[in-house]
């Protein structure tokens, strides 16, 4: 990848724009950094840490992967050096207060997708850079139009890191040889409408009306213009990636099983950096009522439904959320044609 920009002459440019942007710059060379580590400890798969679980369950009740674990303490090593007000993670109850009078809070999701790291397919670190409230208790209960950057790390084929600063959304890759992220993509744009669709099928008996109606219109072929696909990978990193890359729409809803109300993923560490990722990019991100960056956190691990993609399949989606259909309507000739690509 010989003269492309480094990640680090990137922020090092960017570092010097404004009050907030020499820590926010030192925040993601220091995620940056780990991320290659933890890269490494992926790779040398048989290390003892490459796919054992713990005893322990994280805030949420998710067994964690000794990776889990792995991956959040090499980025609370990493983050020691940069002045960082408080750090969230999904695999700690609590956030942890550092110093209390820097200007930036970080919320990481260390390993994302670990239940797939025993079959070998990808998983992702997520990180979102808000700023340090003057009520540091308050600091992962912002909206997530307060975010600073965010982006997140694929551990794939390639280790590719997706980053916005707020002003679009560029993607780099790690040159193993050099040991640095290099710029490969600047200004990823996504699809405004794309028939593939990623849903966890499964679950089709537990979904809400309007997910069902649209889900069942892209099997029936009533949905859109084209034939859809359908992809589920089970790392959302892996999904958001592929939406950037080439469009679509991601769908974790909120659906009927005990604990699922509000849909399986973090709003704090999860759900905020992927919107403002997928905004950036020119897509959409929603809870199916409503856009995701609008919301503020009222407790730290809090779930949220998550519809996320490109634009005008997002909003057809929130159109079945918002004007349901009687079964008799959605399934009529009428309804049967108002697909939403643009014709
Ligand atoms: P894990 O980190 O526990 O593997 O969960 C991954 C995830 O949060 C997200 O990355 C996937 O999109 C989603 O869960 C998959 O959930 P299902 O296993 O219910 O399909």
């Amino acid at each position: 990848m010989g003269s492309r920009q480094t990640l680090g002459d990137y922020i090092e440019r960017y570092s010097q724009t404004g009050p907030w942007a020499l820590p926010v710059a030192a925040a993601i060379d220091a995620i940056a950094a780990a991320s290659i580590d933890i890269a490494a400890s992926m790779s040398d798969g048989v290390s003892a840490i490459s796919g054992s679980s713990t005893s322990c369950k994280n805030a949420d009740g998710d067994i964690q992967k000794d990776l889990d674990v792995h991956a959040d303490r090499v980025i609370r090593r990493a983050l020691r050096c940069v002045p960082v007000a408080a750090i969230a993670s999904e695999e700690e109850r609590l956030p942890e207060i550092r110093d209390a009078s820097a200007r930036i809070c970080v919320a990481v999701d260390p390993l994302d997708g670990s239940s797939n790291i025993e079959i070998n397919m990808t998983v992702g670190t997520i990180f979102s850079i808000v700023p340090t409230p003057t009520d540091l208790s308050a600091a992962f209960q912002q909206k997530g139009t307060a975010q600073l950057a965010a982006g997140f790390v694929v551990y794939g084929p390639q280790t590719s890191l997706v980053l916005t600063l707020g002003d679009g959304v560029d993607i780099f890759t790690l040159d193993r040889g050099e040991g640095c992220f290099k710029l490969t993509c600047r200004g990823v744009r996504i699809a405004v409408s794309a028939p593939e669709y990623a849903i966890n099928a499964s679950n089709r008996r537990y979904w809400e009306p309007p997910v069902r109606a649209f889900i069942d219109g892209c099997i029936a072929g009533s949905e859109g213009a084209a034939n859809f696909n359908m992809r589920w990978i089970g790392s959302l990193v892996a999904e958001a990636y592929r939406i950037l890359t080439r469009g679509g729409i991601f769908l974790y809803p909120a659906d009927a099983r005990d604990g699922y109300s509000e849909g399986r993923l973090r709003l704090v560490y999860e759900a905020h950096p992927m919107a403002f990722i997928v905004e950036q990019a020119g897509g959409a991100a929603t809870t199916g009522y409503g856009r995701i960056l609008d919301i503020a956190a009222t407790s730290l691990h809090q779930r949220v439904p998550l519809i996320m993609g490109s634009i005008d399949v997002v909003q057809r989606v929130e159109e079945l959320h918002n004007n349901p259909q009687t079964p008799s309507q959605l399934t009529s000739p009428l309804f049967a044609h108002r697909g939403f690509f643009r014709v």
